[in-house]
């Protein structure tokens, strides 16, 4: 492939920067590369719902039976049935801003279902699916987009940690936090411990992410990191953030990346799993890029139509992740029709206890915002504490004078 060739450049006499120039035909190969799944691509079920078969990965799916794909589908039909209740919540009003998963709900599926109790994964804030994987029940997530909660959940015994809005921030935690698992022994076997890093693509440009990469390299961190390339940060494409497909940055830090169908919960599962498994027996990190596609628009504050043809997106729904398994469950006999009408009443109710619950969802009292800031207070965050509760007395007695 062209833009392999100018990556990693045989050694020549002269300087490495000059031997690795790409001639412009290289430069478009590998802009083009960004934004098509490719050769490259490891994919198990086709759009069309048929079973391709791999060598290397069907041995870590070997024991996905129909019971298991019907799962996998259940649990893609409850996260992306909450994820459209919360959209409408948002737009009624009830949230302050939701984030959309709409298209992702494999890759976030797929390689969720593929942790063990004992790993910990590092989400940024469209995780959603993963938080359902990681047994957070999404009421209680749904406070932090009513601005009431900063992270409802006890991270530690879900193995899943609160959400990160800065941009790459949480690849420098979850390096920290894998380093840590290295040190204290828990690498080596089967029963090794990982983590995983949720980031997208746009975050790929961050600095704190180059720095995890090396960090995580030289200390053979157990840890997966788990680029959702989903085509778009923002307004900006992927083709604008890399010269290459953003998989192949893995080299130049020293460890195996892999593309892998973001839109295939299968392929999902079974490359996460490999890649965990790799870490588990020290052999990490890995870099996956699950390449899929943003079917909604960024936030409920963006309006995609300023920057991108809806013919984009008119070709993702034929990938759609939910259809290809359900395609692929009629086409084998491995579900009846019953089936799909009742994960749908299923995911009506799911959503309908969301809302519910958004509905009356107490108010936190003022002082909640100095909580859970530090395990343990400090005077400084007492005298807020104390600042803000008398400021706030202010306005109540304000109509007595
Ligand atoms: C450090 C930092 N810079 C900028 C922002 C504003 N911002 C929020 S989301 C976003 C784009 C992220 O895109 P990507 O990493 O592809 O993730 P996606 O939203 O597509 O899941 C930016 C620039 C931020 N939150 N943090
Ligand atoms: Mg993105």
């Amino acid at each position: 492939m062209p833009s392999e060739q100018w990556t990693h450049p045989e050694p020549g006499d002269g300087p490495a920067a000059i031997a690795a120039q790409p001639s412009p035909e290289q430069v478009i190969a590998g802009l083009r590369a960004t934004s098509e799944g490719g050769a490259e691509l490891t994919q198990l079920l086709t759009p069309e719902g048929q079973r391709v078969p791999s060598t290397q990965f069907d041995p870590y799916v070997a024991d996905v039976d129909d019971e298991t794909l019907r799962n996998l589908y259940r649990d893609m039909v409850l996260v992306r049935r909450a994820d459209r209740e919360a959209n409408a919540m948002q737009r009624q009003g009830q949230l302050g801003i939701w984030v959309p998963l709409l298209g992702q709900e494999a890759a976030q599926v797929g390689s969720g279902r593929a942790l063990q109790p004992r790993d910990m994964a590092f989400p940024s804030y469209r995780e959603h699916g993963v938080a359902y994987t990681r047994g957070v029940d999404l009421r209680d997530l749904i406070g932090i987009f009513r601005c009431t909660d900063h992270s409802g959940w006890d991270y530690k015994a879900h193995g899943f940690h609160p959400y990160t809005i800065v941009i790459g921030n949480q690849v420098l935690n979850a390096t920290g936090y894998a380093m840590g698992q290295k040190f204290e022994g828990k690498v080596g076997d089967d029963d090794g411990e990982a983590t995983i890093c949720y980031f997208g693509d746009g975050a790929t440009s961050q600095g704190d992410v180059h720095e995890g990469f090396v960090w995580g390299a030289v200390y053979d961190a157990p840890l997966v990191f788990f680029c959702q390339n989903n085509q778009w940060a923002i307004s900006e494409p992927t083709e604008r953030q890399s010269r290459l497909p953003l998989y192949q940055r893995a080299r130049g830090y020293g460890f195996p990346g892999i593309r892998v169908d973001g839109n295939d919960v299968l392929a999902c599962l079974a490359v996460t799993r490999w890649a965990l498994e790799q870490c588990r027996h020290g052999n990490g990190p890995v870099l996956i890029e699950a390449f899929t596609y943003r079917m909604d628009a960024h936030t409920t504050t963006d309006d995609p139509t300023r920057y991108r043809l809806s013919d984009e997106l008119e070709e993702w729904k034929l990938k759609d992740p939910i259809e290809r398994v359900r395609a692929h469950l009629v086409r084998g006999g491995g579900a009846e029709p019953e089936f799909f009408d009742q994960v749908q009443a299923e995911a009506d109710e799911f959503a309908a206890q969301l809302r519910e619950h958004t509905f009356t969802m107490p108010e936190p009292p003022p002082e909640r915002i100095f909580s859970n800031v530090y395990a343990e207070s400090s005077p400084l965050l007492e005298q807020q504490r104390a600042e803000y509760l008398s400021y706030l007395d202010g306005f109540a007695t304000a109509g007595e004078h």
